[in-house]
């Protein structure tokens, strides 16, 4: 058999030496590129330079180097045609058999922070996709390696049958169109989000944003499911993946699902507030002064569901705040930050996963309206893309339709049970007073259960829920759902409003003594 020809052009020489050295031990003939011709005839490897093959040098700074003829001819003739062999001939171009190509260092150079757009742009390779195109595409001929991975096994056809078998040569090709894909992808992604002048927005609007992975994860929602973090390119400030964990076991899916859910809810508010979640809903939520006391209200809610939660705040966790915290068994708590004295009460418990997160800039309200990172959900083949809820209500949106007017401080109530409302699952019911949650109703699936539900949540924690506050998180399609309310002792209700029968639910409100206030939006989270 003829000898075989190898290209080798490489910017992650890791491994490259030895693969090179063991081609050279099968017989096979090394062509390579300036940098990786350099470092394997520095180890001693009989080397020719691509530019002395193609008799053309290297130029506009390494910007055409293997874009000739002599090296797509030789990797995209077909050697079962004699046309191509004639024409290879007529040229003089020799055939070139294994292509082992890595690619600039695109991806990892936009991750890097402070990349500027000329750098980016350099990084894009031309010349190394042509190549990996032509030889994936004549794989029949062609063994197309694009990962360091790959080199074991092709060596080890070569040692045993003198050529790669179809097989790998097929699934070489196909993992470098694969490998094609995702780099042009990157390129696309980075250049969509950003402006000629090289700015680019915290918050790209594009759906398409392009994702770098964070870590594999032990295992996903149940153990016999694998799973792993992706973040954004460009990770919103203050957004979870942002933060940095302090101390504790490694975070796990569920963990890492909740806290986000216990963060986004924390962020929304501007006074000192806790945040305690369970399997994705709040089963607890309070303002107070201080993050002590915060906490303590928090707990109020649901002692029960509390255990094993996860908790956020949205100030520094101080003394005061730790010595309570620490009081349950808790898995993850997060905060912009932790004094010293309350990281020295957790040092002792090496489970806890403590998080320190910054808050986003601007405070909770402009953040929340900032906000135009989408939402995605799988559905099956399918994916659905939406903008992220953030409407943001004001006093000034809301619409009495009771013949009761709410107090200022009922409208305070209202619109926490109406912020809180927005993290819990749908149908959602959030009974509230002082600056707390006194019961949570979340995930039912009729609006009367979760009613129910949440009363029945303040009766276990011996909360009162008369003269509460309630927040719906869609229009009541009854008056029953109210009359459950009404029963528990709400004196007042928050709603989008919007049903057939608004009617009938505002003239049970009147009925009832209830002062009901209608927003116009609604807030279902599934
Ligand atoms: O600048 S390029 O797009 N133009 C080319 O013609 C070309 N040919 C190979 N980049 C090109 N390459 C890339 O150079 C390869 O994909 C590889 O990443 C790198 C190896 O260069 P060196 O061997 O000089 O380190």
């Amino acid at each position: 058999m003829s000898q075989l020809t190898a290209l080798i052009s490489v910017s992650d020489k890791t491994g490259i030496v030895d693969f090179a050295q063991a081609l050279h031990g099968l017989g096979v003939k090394l062509l390579s590129t300036g940098g990786t011709a350099k470092l394997l005839a520095d180890a001693g490897l009989p080397v020719t330079e691509v530019a002395q093959h193609t008799g053309f040098p290297e130029m506009l700074d390494g910007r055409v180097k293997t874009l000739h003829p002599k090296i797509h001819g030789g990797l995209l003739a077909r050697r079962d045609l004699p046309e191509h062999v004639a024409a290879l001939n007529e040229h003089g171009i020799a055939t070139i058999d294994i292509l082992a190509v890595n690619l600039y260092p695109f991806e990892a150079t936009v991750a890097k922070p402070g990349c500027t757009l000329e750098d980016a742009i350099e990084n894009i390779d031309i010349g190394g996709p042509a190549m990996v195109r032509s030889a994936a595409k004549n794989w029949k001929d062609v063994t197309v390696l694009t990962d360091a991975g790959q080199y074991a096994q092709v060596l080890e056809e070569l040692k045993s049958a003198g050529r790669t078998s179809d097989k790998t040569r097929f699934a070489c090709s196909v993992a470098a169109f694969n490998r094609i894909a995702q780099y042009d992808a990157a390129i696309s992604n980075y250049l969509s989000a950003i402006n000629e002048d090289g700015s680019h927005s915290a918050y790209p609007a594009q759906m398409n944003s392009s994702f770098v992975k964070v870590q594999d994860l032990r295992y996903g929602e149940n153990s016999h499911q694998s799973a792993a973090l992706y973040r954004d390119l460009y990770p919103a400030p203050g957004s979870l993946v942002t933060g940095k964990q302090l101390q504790g076991k490694e975070l796990s899916y569920n963990n890492i699902a909740d806290a986000d859910a216990a963060w986004e809810c924390v962020k929304s508010f501007e006074a000192p507030a806790c945040v305690i979640v369970k399997h994705a809903n709040p089963c607890g939520v309070a303002v107070a002064a201080t993050a002590a006391e915060a906490y303590a209200k928090a707990f109020k809610t649901d002692p029960t569901s509390a255990f094993g939660g996860i908790i956020a705040f949205n100030r520094i966790v101080d003394k005061a705040a730790a010595e309570l915290v620490v009081k349950q068994f808790v898995e993850v708590l997060m905060a912009p930050g932790f004094t010293d004295e309350a990281k020295a009460i957790f040092a002792p418990k090496a489970n806890v996963r403590l998080l320190q997160i910054e808050l986003p800039p601007g405070g909770a309200t402009p953040w929340l309206q900032g906000r135009n990172h989408g939402d995605s959900k799988r559905v099956g083949s399918g994916l659905l893309l939406q903008t992220a809820d953030n409407h943001f209500l004001k006093k000034e949106d809301l619409k009495i339709v009771t013949t009761l007017q709410p107090s200022a401080q009922q409208l305070d109530d209202l619109l926490f049970a109406w912020t809180v409302a927005q993290y819990v699952k749908s149908n959602a019911i959030v009974f509230c007073g002082e600056g707390m949650t006194l019961g949570v109703g979340a995930g039912q699936m009729s609006r009367i259960d979760s009613a129910r539900i949440a009363s029945i949540k303040a009766e276990n924690a011996q909360l009162s829920l008369k003269g509460s506050a309630v927040a719906s998180d869609a229009f009541f399609p009854f008056r029953d759902g109210l009359d459950v309310l009404a029963d528990a002792g709400a004196s007042c209700v928050i709603q989008p409003g919007g049903s057939m029968r608004d009617e009938e639910v505002i003239a049970a409100a009147n009925e009832r003594g209830i002062a009901m206030v209608f927003t116009g939006v609604r807030h279902f989270r599934h």
